[in-house]
């Protein structure tokens, strides 16, 4: 009895001292592994009598619940520093910080976007490129707006004088990967996973969060039984890495012609919390992703059986995200190739 009290002792005391994960799972075989303390005091039992075994075994037993315990909440605390310790390294945004015109940088949209590609290949998405000068076909009709279609007045569009037009939205990468993938799909239940960034171009009068060229990233799955839960499932776990803390999503209806039923994504406000304030115009709530059930339409144009097979699409905002992430109020700081408001970013990766 006088052993489990000193081994009680020991632990609290080891694993306070503890500070990094490798460490305290030394502490952990060292108690509890096959060769571990308590498992010595467990096998030491076969010599005491039936009524000692009893007694001892349930001390041991307590003792044992009471090392795992312990050790896994110093796990959840250790986890904890380190995400503290990341956010705090993070780069902080100030435009009147001196130039370090010393060493190159990453844009602070490359940083973002290269994260979501990294979360997004390790749920088994591919990530594809796509052309920003492309035909009225893949912009809009391909992804159900036809030509007049009323849709069209929401993306006033850049047209060349050979018809070809500025992408005004990723979404006109759908069909070409609907079909670049629909094969294998059908033919070996391959399901469709893709993302695919890009620049956008819209006859926009700039504000602090407008902007003519910005980037967005599309991302769509399609397979047999597809549903909103899959779609709320990738947004939130994407989400949740990017920012490094369990994001809260809401969806509320929002029209698209590509998708039925459309949504608009919202995530909470992580300036406020989602207690209100000027950032989330005191809604406790940022509008940050249109996404939607794909409609049978598009599934249909790009060669796929909307009887058979369902999926989602989204089209996140990448330069709303950087934006958010980094706490970088005027969206026209990031085009505007200041190296002294760029410079800053340089230590995300
Ligand atoms: C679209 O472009 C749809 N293609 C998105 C989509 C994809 C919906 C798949 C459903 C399924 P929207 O016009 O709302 O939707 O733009 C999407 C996002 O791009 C916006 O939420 C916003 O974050 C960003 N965005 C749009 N216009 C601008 C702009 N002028 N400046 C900066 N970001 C913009």
């Amino acid at each position: 009895m006088e052993k489990i009290k000193t081994i009680m002792d020991e632990v609290k005391q080891k694993l306070s001292d503890v500070t990094d994960l490798g460490e305290l799972d030394k502490v952990r075989v060292d108690y509890l592994g096959k060769k571990g303390r308590v498992t010595a005091l467990l096998k030491g039992m076969k010599d005491l009598s039936n009524e000692e075994k009893k007694t001892f075994g349930a001390e041991v037993n307590k003792l044992k619940g009471f090392v795992a315990q312990k050790v896994d909440e110093r796990i959840a605390e250790l986890k904890q520093l380190e995400i503290e310790r990341e956010i705090a390294a993070m780069p902080k945004f100030d435009i009147t910080a001196p130039a370090d015109l010393s060493r190159g940088s990453y844009h602070p949209i490359t940083l973002v976007q290269r994260q979501c590609e990294a979360i997004f290949k390790s749920m088994g998405f591919t990530v594809e490129d796509y052309p920003e000068v492309v035909t009225d076909y893949e912009c809009f009709e391909s992804v159900n707006i036809p030509k007049h279609h009323p849709a069209r007045d929401m993306q006033d569009t850049y047209y060349l004088e050979n018809g070809q037009l500025l992408k005004s939205q990723t979404s006109a990468a759908q069909n070409a990967i609907l079909r670049k993938y629909g094969k294998n799909l059908k033919e070996n239940g391959v399901p469709i996973k893709a993302i695919f960034p890009g620049r956008c171009f819209r006859n926009e009068a700039t504000d602090a969060s407008h902007e003519n060229t910005f980037f967005q990233m599309e991302g769509m799955m399609v397979d047999k039984d597809i549903s909103i839960s899959n779609l709320i499932f990738f947004m939130k776990t994407m989400l949740s890495e990017v920012f490094r803390r369990d994001v809260k999503v809401r969806l509320r209806p929002g029209f698209f012609p590509f998708v039925e039923p459309g949504f608009e994504l919202d995530i909470n406000c992580l300036i406020c919390g989602g207690e209100g304030c000027s950032s989330c115009k005191h809604s406790g709530w940022l509008e940050l992703c249109p996404c939607g059930m794909i409609h049978p339409n598009v599934l249909r144009e790009g060669g796929i059986d909307p009887d058979e097979y369902t999926g989602f699409a989204f089209g996140l905002g990448l330069t709303r995200l950087a934006m958010m992430k980094y706490k970088i109020k005027d969206i026209r700081d990031l085009n505007s190739g200041s190296l002294k408001a760029l410079s800053q970013f340089t230590d995300d990766e």
